[in-house]
């Protein structure tokens, strides 16, 4: 599992660095660069890979697409470190963009990246039909605007320090970090043209994938190292964060997440053994510390 996660984040950032090298030279490009290459993990691209293995979609395309997600990931993290945001000072194990770079700069290089993903979905060298690309963009837009990350943070924010409802925090959750996950499950099956139905089942099953995986982000803020997450860890408490392990407690938001994988691997089953790695993935994600 561990390989091919690194296989598929090296293949995501050979991509990228091709990518920014055909672009005109810009003084935000250090930036943008520092913002998405050391140390990130690439697990949006793997649940991509995972899905477009159950649907036979070439490997080639799928890394396009993912290529695309970082970007977008990237940016919400330089931006979600900002002082106006949650004002951390390290990220990935080294001081956050707007730290090393400037708080401006850093706003700016954010903006950059959430355009370059456009831009890379809607290259020539980007091989699928007009009609796919159109259909991807629109996913990737309404996850990323008021509906999906930026509307997640806004609830975030404003439910810090409040009583929350459990139903209230899956739906921020979902938001902030789900749509991400939900667009990389729905992606293969837009490229594969499947019924809109098919496309939802896979949507679904993404935001809860999503949500297992920043519940297990919060598992790790609070009883995590920070130097082995590369972040610093007991946040969520100091500052009065929504979660569910604020609300249900550590054991029980385990439990939740072990129901999260029992029913996605449910789902899968009938794609019989060729959903061993997303499975894999899974347990991985609830399982690693960093
Ligand atoms: C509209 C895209 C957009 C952003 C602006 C700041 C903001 C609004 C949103 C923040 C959303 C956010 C940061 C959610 C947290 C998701 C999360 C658990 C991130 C950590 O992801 P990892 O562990 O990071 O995959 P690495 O470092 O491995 O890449």
């Amino acid at each position: 599992m561990k390989i091919e996660l690194d296989r598929i984040a090296k293949d995501t950032n050979l991509f990228l660095k091709n990518f920014l090298k055909k672009q005109n030279s810009s003084k935000l490009i250090p930036a943008m660069k520092y913002g998405l290459f050391p140390g990130g993990k690439k697990i949006r691209s793997k649940i991509l890979i995972d899905i477009g293995y159950l649907l036979s979609i070439n490997y080639k395309t799928l890394i396009a697409v993912g290529a695309a997600v970082e970007c977008i990931h990237a940016y919400s993290l330089i931006h979600d470190d900002l002082p106006c945001m949650d004002n951390d000072k390290i990220r990935r194990g080294k001081p956050s963009t707007h730290i090393k770079f400037g708080e401006s700069t850093a706003v700016l290089a954010g903006n950059s990246l959430l355009t370059m993903a456009f831009e890379i979905l809607s290259s020539p060298n980007f091989k699928v039909s007009e009609k796919i690309k159109i259909n991807l963009i629109k996913k990737l837009s309404q996850c990323a605007g008021h509906a999906g990350i930026a509307g997640g943070q806004y609830l975030d924010l404003s439910y810090e320090k409040k009583k929350i409802s459990k139903n209230k925090i899956i739906e921020m959750e979902i938001k902030k970090t789900g749509k991400l996950f939900s667009f990389c499950c729905a992606a293969p099956a837009i490229i594969k043209k499947k019924a809109k139905k098919e496309i939802k089942f896979f949507e679904i099953l993404g935001s809860k994938i999503g949500l297992l995986f920043q519940i297990a982000d919060d598992l790790i803020d609070f009883k995590g190292s920070s130097k082995k997450a590369g972040k610093k860890t007991g946040k969520d408490q100091k500052k009065g964060k929504a979660t569910l392990i604020s609300l249900l407690g550590y054991n029980n938001a385990v439990k939740y997440c072990d129901k999260i994988i029992f029913d996605a691997n449910n789902k899968f089953k009938k794609y019989g053994s060729n959903s061993k790695n997303i499975s894999e993935t899974l347990n991985y994600i609830l399982k690693r510390d960093k």
